[in-house]
């Protein structure tokens, strides 16, 4: 039997994913990859976004991408690959642009968002079509589920709408994707700041932990995560965000239930808690760590695996692309 396709992917927006991206993201993708075809691409194009110097978001890709396979993506199993090797995304972006409504894509909270902060002259209409290149990747895969955090649902609503637009007015040409959420208990904070979202672009990085960085230093800044005066290990969001946050960390790298940590703990205080996940996270991500690096070390093969994943890509890619051109119009070119 066919397996179900899945598509998922992030910016290569730092030298070093977080631990967030890590918990809420890669160690799903590295357990649906045996169930499902999945593509899971470094999103270059999306990163133009933002400003980068040239030379670093060639780097932050190669980084991003040998971090996903240190983490456990199989290039073999999985079709893991950077978005720009495939042409075609480009391509669809612009067909799917001429049937989005100029309204509809100014209501994705995220360009409404990033509008108004910065300001419309200094937002380019690369951000405002940000969502429509999103949809292009999703839809040229034939994808059925695509797995995201929150902040992207409304990104795959609108990728279903325009699957179900296109194939009304021109014939069945996509399959319309169902999201699928990431869990609350994934999402994790960071740990100076336990109330917003631990981030890649985070202003500070006194509370990021990197996948990538010196296990002491991750050690480091746990020990020196904010947490409250009350002294106990107890799992309460909303008045203990801190040491909520710790617990979901840990429960989530060691696969054990937070009320048994809770017990574990019961009478210590936060050193001996904050020491034992440390010891956790140092212990997870130092395999991967080491691995990654390796990878890094080999840039060579490195490209080299992501150029067969990204022929893979291709073949997928053009053949939907194909199907699009024939059915909106365009004359073939023989
Ligand atoms: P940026 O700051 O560049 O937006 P980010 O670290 O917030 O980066 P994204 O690239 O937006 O991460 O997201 C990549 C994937 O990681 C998504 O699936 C997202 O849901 C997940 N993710 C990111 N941050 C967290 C977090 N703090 N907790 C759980 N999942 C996260
Ligand atoms: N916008 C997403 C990254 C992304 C993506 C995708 C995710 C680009 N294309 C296709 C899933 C499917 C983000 O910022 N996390």
């Amino acid at each position: 039997m066919k397996k179900p396709r899945l598509y998922s992917g992030m910016q290569p927006s730092a030298d070093s994913l977080q631990i967030g991206n890590y918990i809420g993201a890669l160690l799903q993708w590295r357990q649906l990859q045996t169930s499902y075809d999945a593509f899971f691409s470094v999103v270059d194009l999306h990163a133009l976004t933002q400003p980068n110097n040239p030379e670093e978001l060639r780097e932050k890709t190669r980084r991003t991408a040998a971090q996903y396979i240190a983490a456990g993506i199989e290039p073999s199993q999985s079709t893991l690959y950077v978005q720009s090797h495939v042409r075609a995304h480009a391509e669809l972006a612009w067909v799917l642009s001429t049937i989005t409504g100029y309204g509809e894509a100014g209501r994705m909270t995220q360009f409404k968002d990033k509008s108004a902060r910065y300001g419309t002259d200094s937002t380019s209409v690369g951000l405002f079509t940000y969502p429509v290149l999103m949809a292009a990747d999703i839809l040229l895969y034939q994808s059925d589920v695509v797995p995201v955090g929150d902040d992207q649902k409304q990104h795959v609503e609108l990728t279903r709408d325009l699957a179900e637009r296109f194939n009304k007015r021109f014939g069945e040409a996509f399959t319309v994707p169902i999201p699928v959420i990431q869990k609350d208990t994934a999402r994790i904070y960071d740990l100076q700041n336990p109330t917003s979202k631990m981030s890649k672009s985070a202003e500070s990085d006194a509370g990021v932990l990197w996948m990538l960085d010196d296990p002491a230093k991750s050690a480091k800044k746990i020990m020196r995560a904010v947490t409250d005066n009350e002294g106990v290990v107890r799992f309460d969001r909303e008045n203990k965000p801190g040491v909520s946050n710790l617990l979901t960390i840990y429960a989530a790298l060691t696969g054990r239930q937070i009320a048994t940590i809770e017990d574990e703990y019961a009478g210590r205080g936060y050193g001996d808690f904050k020491k034992g996940l440390a010891e956790v996270v140092v212990a997870e991500f130092e395999p991967v760590r080491g691995r990654a690096l390796e990878l890094l070390d080999d840039p060579a093969e490195l490209d080299r695996i992501l150029a067969a994943n990204a022929a893979r890509a291709d073949a997928v890619a053009d053949a939907t692309l194909a199907d699009v051109y024939e059915k909106v119009g365009l004359l073939r070119r023989v």
